[in-house]
């Protein structure tokens, strides 16, 4: 590609990792978390030696598509990510689109451009930032705020993996279980939100695991998302119960009609990272009247800029905005703070899966993010304000190898242990 007139920082070299991490055996609506959770790590380097830094879904399907676009990349500028995204939607004209949504199979219906253009964004951002010598939330318009809050998410949980030793999280299969886990993260966390992840047991049980909530924690916002396994019969009762308790209701519902005909006749907002995911998604939703609240996520809404256009819609048509994570390291958490802060409009405290990481499993030197009092002080330092540790880096890549999987497969693992698990839709 030409370079453009601003010719600051042009692209030599981009290399894509994927690695892997230990995670707990969480449960959800497709089944239960693997042993490891993968990602790609995509780092750039420019002319004068400056790199940036970017992370994104590690299945191979989407490995491979970030290595055909990162071919294409080479001599582009990083400060033109409109440049940028036109050579990655080159690079993907030919794609069949199969694989490598990164979600184990929940979410399906994502741009393709925008889940691989992400990372480099994000990438392109930190190279302009350490180019300026300001922080990335300057680039995106100025930070609002000095910290972001995240919510404590909750899972019910086996022990530990089949064959090993008991996590530090023990066992949540049932309401007191969560309770305690609650306790734990609220302990050393701060939280000062919590949101279970449902879509597991019998909703009455799900139900009951929320008002328990709400008995041990008085005050505290509460969500539920049962990851839209739920008729809207179901969510109709379910929202019913829980109407005096929570503080929104996450894709009781897949569809975006389903999710309408729910929002319609009970009285909490509709939140969802699964009927609106994508810029197509955004005008049948308002038509329909669908959600309250849109949980935005840069790894598939085309990365920093693309989620402030999200944020600016969600202005326009009165939809509050939060963020949905999936399991991830340090450099997503970084961009995740970043634009959190530059964003207006994140009404609510922002999900993220950070406490299930081991603390030592990272590519960047540790002590840059930590969650205190629920918040997570923004970096004021140039770009993401992290560091690569390259040995770090290899060492999960030799992880990623040694584990032997190839793409985030929550039903087949689960499958291997219960084999008479059924993905259905709706479940309940
Ligand atoms: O990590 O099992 C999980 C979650 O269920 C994740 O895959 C979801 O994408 O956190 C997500 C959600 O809010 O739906
Ligand atoms: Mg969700």
């Amino acid at each position: 590609p030409r370079a453009t007139a601003t010719n600051r920082a042009i692209i030599t070299e981009i290399t894509v990792t994927p690695v892997a991490f230990a995670d707990p055996p969480l449960l959800n609506s497709v089944g239960v978390h693997e042993p490891f959770a993968l990602r790609a790590i995509v780092v750039i380097r420019t002319q004068d030696g400056t790199y940036g830094l970017g992370e994104t879904y590690g299945d191979e399907a989407h490995v491979a598509r970030l290595d055909r676009a990162g071919a294409l990349l080479v001599g582009a500028d990083a400060f033109n990510i409109n440049q940028v995204a036109t050579l990655v939607s080159e690079s993907l004209r030919e794609d069949s689109g199969i694989g490598g949504h990164g979600t184990g199979g929940m979410v399906t219906t994502t741009s393709l451009d925008d889940r691989v253009l992400s990372a480099f964004d994000v990438a392109c951002l930190d190279i302009q930032g350490k180019t300026l010598g300001v922080p990335v939330s300057t680039l995106l318009g100025g930070a609002v705020r000095d910290e972001v809050a995240f919510s404590g998410y909750l899972f019910y949980k086996w022990a530990g993996h089949p064959g090993q030793e008991p996590d530090a999280w023990g066992e949540a299969l049932d309401p007191s279980g969560i309770v305690a886990q609650a306790r734990k993260m609220v302990d050393e966390y701060g939280f000062t939100a919590l949101k279970l992840k449902g879509g597991v047991f019998e909703p009455e049980i799900e139900a009951a695991t929320i008002e328990a909530l709400r008995e041990a924690f008085p005050r505290m916002p509460l969500r539920i998302d049962p990851n839209g396994v739920w008729t809207v019969e179901t969510a109709l009762k379910i929202g019913r119960r829980l109407e005096p308790v929570l503080e929104y209701l996450e894709d009781p519902c897949l569809s975006i009609a389903d999710n309408a005909a729910v929002r319609k006749e009970i009285d909490l907002p509709i939140a969802t990272n699964m009927c609106v995911v994508s810029f197509n998604d955004v005008p049948p939703a308002i038509a329909a009247g669908a959600v309250d609240v849109v949980l935005s996520d840069h790894h598939f809404w085309g990365g920093l800029r693309r989620s402030q256009a999200l944020a600016g819609i969600a202005e326009t048509f009165g939809l509050g905005l939060s963020m949905h994570s999936n399991s991830h390291l340090g450099i997503s958490f970084a961009a995740m703070i970043q634009l959190a802060a530059a964003t207006r409009n994140i009404d609510y405290a922002c999900d993220t899966h950070w406490p299930w990481k081991p603390a030592g499993d990272d590519v960047i030197v540790p002590g840059a993010l930590e969650i205190r009092d629920g918040s997570v002080k923004v970096s004021t330092k140039p770009g993401l304000g992290i560091e690569l540790d390259e040995e770090a880096l290899a060492r999960m890549h030799r992880q990623y190898l040694d584990c032997g999987l190839t793409k985030r497969d929550d039903t087949g693992y689960m499958q291997s242990i219960h084999a008479d698990f059924q993905l259905t839709t709706p479940r309940w």
